[in-house]
């Protein structure tokens, strides 16, 4: 995994789009986005053989595009669909427990708020943070108070130095401070899965960014 591919990585669940989650990854994807992670949580969550079914459907349009495909939070759902990365919170499975059932080809993110989750996940070899909330999110249930890009600069400050994506809130109009703090991309969901076009949206905040 390089820092390009989390440049403009791109996070959605069936619950976050009123549309066909299907066809709104593969808008998002002609619309340049670097990175997918299938995170399905929250209410109305699917589970168990549709959850999975989902979650191939999805791998594979990834696949064929060339576009990584990351699982969140569901170590035997990376394993089954033979995912490329997994991604888990500070509350998730460990990173230690995580490296030892994945393979190494595997990357792992791991989501740091302080600047001792973030040292501390690149000490045990994450191969990127997801730092946030960078500001006010309804996305997720469970958000805490925002932290601003200058929680990322601040983990710079301090000596992180693994690729850091910026994640919560983030919209056109501040995907670029994130990106000034240091970070090396952007993830969103609302921004793109609610956009009225997947794919102008995708590419417009793509443009923000370089
Ligand atoms: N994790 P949106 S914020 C999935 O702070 C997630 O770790 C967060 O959705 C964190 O781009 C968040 O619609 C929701 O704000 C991001």
């Amino acid at each position: 995994m390089t820092k390009h591919d989390i440049l403009l990585y791109f996070i959605m669940g069936s619950n976050n789009t009123l549309n066909n989650p299907e066809d709104i990854l593969e808008e998002a994807i002609k619309g340049g986005i670097t990175c997918f992670q299938f995170r399905e949580k929250g209410e109305n969550a699917l589970s168990g053989s549709d959850k999975h079914s989902l979650a191939s459907t999805l791998h594979d349009i990834c696949h064929s595009h060339g576009v990584p495909f990351i699982v969140n939070d569901d170590v035997d759902l990376a394993l089954a669909v033979k995912a490329d990365g997994i991604h888990v919170g500070q509350d998730d499975t460990s990173l230690t427990e995580v490296k030892r059932r994945c393979p190494k080809s595997m990357f792992i993110g791991i989501s740091a708020k302080t600047i001792a989750e973030a040292k501390d996940a690149q000490d045990h070899g994450a191969d990127y943070l997801g730092v946030g909330p960078m500001y006010s999110t309804s996305t997720k249930e469970d958000a805490e108070s925002p932290i601003g890009p200058q929680a990322i600069r601040q983990m710079r400050e301090a000596g992180v130095t693994i690729p850091i994506v910026g994640i919560g809130g983030i919209d056109e109009t501040n995907a670029k401070d994130v990106m000034n703090a240091g970070a090396d991309g952007i993830s969103v969901i609302s921004a793109i899965s609610k956009a009225p076009n997947v794919t102008e949206a995708s590419a417009s905040l793509k443009r923000r960014l370089t």
